[in-house]
């Protein structure tokens, strides 16, 4: 009998030390794992994405990240998707992540003009690559912002069922993620009144918040998102929101600058979810001097910042030469003047000593 229990302790003990090795060697094993799968996607030491920075919130002004710090977003916006469709590839976010440095890609989704998603575009095409963005920007670690692209349509209140059930739908797949953002009214214009998009937003953000309760939501203001003033003398009532100014340096300077300096010094978070370097026509020659001020004023209050647009059209604001058929993985050869600029911009190669 004694002989018998020794044996059971013997083999306890081997369970036990067989247990202890598995978790010794195979826990750490499989965790390395992982962190070389990430390590690969996410370019090893990648860390100004959301993998790093989590769920980002409104504090006052200002955009933070998960551990209450500073944090701004900054990277490229698509051309309309639906327009440009190829470039919604993860390799074209990859080299925008590595090559350009940048945390962050726009996705826009035109709602009315050229095959617009409420003007006869495909729409379960047009979810597809919303979704599919999405889900390479998830997986190289990067913020992405789902724009919904108001600008034939003047006032967001004309889609607004359309606007209900796309975000209702979009904001379900996405409830668990941290790295989405929505934008959900690129540029009310031409007389919609800051009372109208106020309407609509009361209507459009509950449908996000249903699924996602602390997303953050991007709002657009009045006259092509530069009135933003209206929205700090009468702001919206939920958390996590901030309210898009939009800039063309060539067309909007000092005055503009002027206005978003007052408004954010009084509390207002501000989200530069568009600008471009050229005229407000996307168009025309570039300003690099203004667009250089617009940068101080960036740097100064750390402003999220997206650049119009990844594309090879023939216009000023596209990023890309009209000759450059490539999808991704540019040369500098590549790029247009905007393209060149806004890229150093990015890699912080003409900031003028400001840290990143
Ligand atoms: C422009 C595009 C251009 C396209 C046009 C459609 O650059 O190729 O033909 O839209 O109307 C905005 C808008 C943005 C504009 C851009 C330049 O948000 O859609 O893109 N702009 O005009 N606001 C100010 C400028």
């Amino acid at each position: 009998m004694d002989r018998l229990l020794g044996l059971g302790r013997w083999i306890r003990k081997a369970a036990v030390m067989a247990a202890a090795a598995f978790l010794f060697l195979a826990v750490p094993l499989q965790a390395g794992m992982v962190w070389a799968r990430e390590g690969t996607e996410d370019g090893g030491a990648y860390t100004g994405g959301y993998k790093a920075h989590g769920a980002l919130q409104v504090q006052g002004a200002d955009l933070v990240d998960a551990k209450g710090e500073k944090f701004q977003l900054y990277g490229m916006s698509t051309h309309g998707i639906a327009w440009f469709p190829q470039y919604v590839n993860k390799e074209a976010f990859k080299t925008l992540r590595d090559d350009w440095k940048s945390n962050c890609v726009r996705l826009a989704l035109y709602t009315d003009e050229y095959n617009g998603y409420c003007s006869g575009g495909n729409q379960e095409e047009l979810k597809k690559l919303v979704e599919d963005g999405v889900s390479y920007a998830t997986e190289l670690g990067m913020y992405v912002i789902v724009d919904w692209h108001v600008l034939n349509d003047r006032n967001p209140n004309v889609h607004k069922e359309e606007a209900q059930r796309f975000f209702d739908e979009m904001a379900e797949k996405w409830k668990n993620q941290e790295n989405v953002l929505y934008e959900i009214c690129n540029e009310p214009n031409s007389g919609a009144t800051w009372e109208e998009i106020k309407s609509y937003a009361d209507q459009i953000i509950p449908v996000i918040r249903k699924h996602d309760s602390d997303a953050v939501i991007i709002v657009g203001t009045p006259a092509w998102s530069q009135d933003v003033e209206q929205a700090l003398n009468d702001p919206l009532q939920y958390g996590n929101v901030m309210y898009a100014l939009h800039f063309y340096a060539g067309t909007h300077t000092e005055w503009l600058r002027d206005r978003a300096e007052a408004c954010i010094r009084q509390g207002l978070p501000l989200f530069i979810s568009e600008f471009g370097m050229c005229d407000a026509s996307g168009n025309g020659a570039n300003n690099f001097e203004q667009a250089g001020k617009w940068m101080e004023l960036i740097e100064t209050y750390h402003l999220s910042y997206c650049c119009w647009n990844l594309a090879n059209k023939n216009e000023t604001s596209s990023v890309l030469k009209p000759e450059c058929t490539k999808i991704s993985g540019w040369d500098e050869a590549d790029l247009s003047e905007a393209g060149k600029w806004i890229r150093q911009q990015f890699r912080g190669e003409n900031r003028r000593g400001f840290i990143r």
